[in-house]
């Protein structure tokens, strides 16, 4: 069994609900309560996931390892179709996720007043215009690679769920509003969702 360290809503929650699509079982332990944490990651931060006692840290390096090891119709198996997915990924998890970490950088390190709000907008807009990318994908698809939901639509789902500890306007297309929709309605998340709630409480 795996055993996933992860912080509730954080990056850490596309993990956990791949690992329910692929049906795999996991432990997940918040990392306020891994007693063993620093053993496993010194960077102090989720997701770490606990392979047969060896850790394994960042998400993409994560969803690629995890992707190659269990069957699933996520990951084409070469050339430019695989580049493809791996560019999604990263797309999502260098480029996105950073995006979305500017917003709390600033919450976290700027007095208030209009500096930190013009900063936070000037962050907002930055995000939006990569919503704009992602709604350019989905122009003939419901998910970012056609019909099949991926690890992909699951990381842009968490990430979308940010905004809203912020005071400014993340605009998204109606066709990045419907696949969040539908990520946050998959069995695999709701229960990924509901399971760290438990083991948060
Ligand atoms: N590049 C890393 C980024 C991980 C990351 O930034 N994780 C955040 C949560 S989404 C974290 O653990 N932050 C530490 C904290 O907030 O204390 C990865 O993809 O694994």
């Amino acid at each position: 069994m795996y055993k996933l360290i992860y912080m509730p809503g954080a990056c850490s929650l596309a993990i956990h609900a791949l690992l329910n699509e692929l049906k795999q079982d996991v432990e997940v332990v918040d990392r306020s309560k891994a007693v063993d944490f620093d053993k496993h990651e010194s960077r102090g931060m989720v997701p770490v996931l606990i392979d047969n006692g060896q850790s394994i840290r960042e998400g993409a390096a994560i969803i690629l390892y995890l992707l190659e090891k269990h069957k699933n119709n996520m990951i084409p198996e070469s050339g430019l179709e695989k580049a493809r997915f791996v560019e999604w990924i990263m797309f999502a998890n260098a480029t996105m996720h950073p995006a979305y970490g500017r917003l709390f950088f600033i919450g976290k390190t700027m007095e208030d007043g209009p500096a930190k709000h013009q900063a936070l907008n000037a962050a907002a807009d930055a995000i939006s215009t990569l919503w704009q990318a992602v709604e350019r994908q989905l122009k003939n698809a419901n998910y970012i690679f056609g019909e099949q939901i991926t690890a992909v639509d699951f990381m842009l789902a968490v990430y979308a769920s940010w905004g809203q500890y912020f005071p400014v306007d993340i605009i998204m297309g109606d066709k990045v509003r419907r696949l969040i929709a539908a990520v946050n309605a998959q069995p695999a998340f709701i229960k990924a969702v509901e399971d760290e709630a438990a083991a948060s409480a």
